[in-house]
């Protein structure tokens, strides 16, 4: 069924190849198959001049001016953008956002007795936290004082308060610029809802307007929801810790009963991981004749795990599909975001029993089991039975484990981070002014069939580290990094001299990994620390973001919070923006008049490299650091 046989113009990975070629045999469809069924991909849509918001449409604006000019309410070009554009931050701040509420529920149900399989495992960042929330912990017990957080955290998603509580984490010149500007975000689901309700036909028709908005929305996220997911899931599940692990589709095993978790919400994976090392489970497991219960990840579920339990990771959003050809797998189990509605098909064609969890995310060709905080524990024990039931049903001649697994360290939170510093941001700041480090990037997001997967990743980053800029990433890049072995201490032959002596000194691969998507707002953090440290504002910092590979309105989100942050951004694939060259300027040159950070749009890793390279260099001028621009 596969349309092309040089699956190397697909992607750079060896698995993934390798799996594509079974996929053909077996006659199973990919997202590389349905890639191709769409192509050509509709021009109005790419530059965002369709619109279908009400219907008096669907409508469409002709770029080359000689069909309508305007949709039938009389949007023009600008107006139908920056709508889509804004209605795109809204979803992804509201899937991130979301994910933090989920969170905060369950450290609520566990306040109350009533969550059992939960527990606080970080007592001194549930009163830290709180403390930032005004919570006086003094004389109460931990699970008071997480009552009063998640009640707290719940004012932050409403309308009652002027600004959310984390932005205080901000440097203080960011926070009067955002007031300045009036978008300070005010409450997590006022800023989604009031986007919603501004790109309804006839309410905002100023196109700065709601992009401004839109700058605001995706705060609610960056500085609320998904800092909040973050922070919960730290104080729930542990802060992680530097540990090693594996990655691609080599942790898979021939002889265990294989689970694999996707999704991005560590609250039902983090029940499993507890199910899967109980020994009544792998009593039950040797029964059944496999030699243990091997649990990994794929996408940010995958990336919870690992940053927690150093559990290994299979693969990233592309991969997800073809982690199941491998003919290995008992059972897939998915919480929500970013999970194919076809994924289903491919478990069809072997064994696989796939199951959905969350009521809010049902897909066909799943059973759905929900989990609750109070029923969790129990539901991850049926599953993870029912997975070793399975295990005999497994038909050995269509399995096919094609690479081995690539070490990895990982586990790095800010916390590990100033740790492995020695206790504070000063020798990272030192070695920055030195110009050993020159500066640092986060590359974070996701794939995408529009690009060659991992290459837009690790093309970039091979030549960011040899340039000595240290590099951290996040959720679908964090397993390109490592599959490609450059989250590992061998990987620092490949960085720049100076890079080389900080991180050889400090024993740490030049490629961090910070975690899921939601934790780029550790990014965030760091960068405040350091912002506040050198007493400037974030814009002012030799630092950038990239999403070289990005798919998803919630990359899209995250890009918008980044340089409304004063991050200055690349962007691999175009965002559907190019309809209206008004918006364009202001996105690529504009907002650096207005946040002091704008985006740069460049699908070629090595042209990418060089911008983001000089806009380093030109940040340690302005600095009045050493600079190579
Ligand atoms: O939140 S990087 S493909 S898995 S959207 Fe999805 Fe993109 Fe992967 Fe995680 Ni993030």
């Amino acid at each position: 069924m596969s349309y092309k046989t040089d699956y190397a113009d697909l992607s750079i990975v060896t698995d993934t190849q390798l799996m594509l070629e079974k996929a053909a045999g077996d006659q199973v469809e990919t997202v590389w198959d349905r890639f191709q069924a769409q192509q050509p991909h509709c021009g109005f849509c790419e530059m965002g001049l369709s619109c279908r918001i009400c219907i008096m449409g669907p409508c469409r604006i002709d770029p080359f001016g000689e069909g309508p000019q305007k949709g039938v309410c009389g949007a023009d070009a600008e107006i139908m953008v920056a709508r889509n554009l804004g209605r795109m931050i809204a979803a992804g701040a509201a899937s991130h956002s979301d994910h933090g509420r989920d969170l905060v529920e369950v450290l609520a149900k566990v306040a109350q007795g009533k969550a059992p399989g939960y527990s606080i495992k970080e007592p001194e960042k549930l009163k830290a936290v709180a403390a930032e929330y005004g919570i006086d912990s003094e004389g109460k017990d931990d699970l008071a004082i997480a009552g009063e957080l998640a009640d707290a955290m719940f004012e932050d998603y409403g309308s009652r308060k002027k600004s959310i509580a984390l932005i205080s984490r901000a440097p203080q010149q960011r926070q009067e610029l955002w007031d300045k500007l009036g978008i300070t975000p005010r409450g997590i689901d006022r800023e989604t809802s009031e986007m919603m309700h501004r790109t309804h036909m006839g309410v905002d028709n100023d196109w700065v307007s709601i992009l401004l908005h839109g700058m605001r929305n995706a705060l609610s996220d960056g500085w609320g929801g998904s800092m909040i997911a973050t922070e919960v899931s730290d104080i729930l599940f542990g802060i992680p810790q530097p540990a090693t692990s594996t990655v691609n589709l080599g942790v898979l095993k021939d002889d265990q009963v294989n689970i694999i978790v996707h999704g991005h919400n560590p609250v039902v994976s983090e029940t499993i991981v507890a199910a899967t090392q109980s020994p009544e489970m792998l009593r039950l497991a040797e029964e059944a004749g496999a030699k243990g219960i091997n649990l990994a990840g794929v996408c940010c579920t995958g990336n919870e795990l690992m940053m927690r339990h150093g559990m290994p990771m299979a693969g990233n959003h592309l991969s997800t599909e073809l982690t199941l050809v491998t003919g290995a797998v008992e059972m897939m189990i998915v919480d929500y975001q970013c999970i194919m509605p076809a994924i289903s098909d491919a478990a069809a064609c072997y064994h696989t029993k796939m199951i959905s969890t969350s009521d809010k995310a049902k897909f066909p060709g799943m059973e759905h089991h929900e989990f609750h905080p109070e029923n969790a524990q129990e539901k991850a024990n049926d599953l993870v039975r029912l997975a070793v039931e399975n295990f005999a049903n497994r038909d050995q001649n269509k399995v096919y484990i094609p690479v081995e697994p690539q070490e990895v360290v990982c586990g790095m939170s800010i916390e590990a981070i100033i740790g492995a510093l020695g206790g504070s941001a000063g020798p990272l700041i030192d070695a920055i002014k030195a110009g050993k480090i020159r500066g640092a990037v986060g590359i974070v997001g996701c794939n995408n069939p529009r690009i060659k997967q991992d290459h837009g990743h690790v093309e970039l980053t091979n030549r960011l580290i040899a340039n000595d800029i240290l590099v951290v990433d996040t959720g679908c890049v964090s397993v390109a990094h490592a599959r490609a072995g450059l989250k590992t201490a061998e990987a620092l032959a490949k960085a720049g001299p100076g890079l080389q002596e900080v991180c050889g000194a400090l024993g740490i691969p030049p490629v961090l990994h910070l975690g899921s998507c939601v934790d780029n707002v550790r990014i965030l953090v760091l960068l405040s620390a350091l912002a506040n440290t050198l007493g400037c504002d974030i814009s002012d910092l030799p630092v950038a973001g990239s999403a070289p590979e990005w798919y998803s309105e919630k990359a899209a989100t995250i890009g918008c919070y980044f340089v409304a942050s004063g991050v200055f951004t690349h962007l691999g694939p175009m965002p559907p923006v190019t309809g209206s060259m008004k918006i364009v300027e202001l996105l690529t040159a504009g907002l650096e008049d207005v946040v002091g950070a704008t985006f740069a749009v460049e699908p070629d890793p090595e042209k990418a490299a060089e911008i983001i390279s000089a806009h380093i260099e030109k940040k340690r001028e302005a600095l009045g650091l050493d600079s190579r621009a």
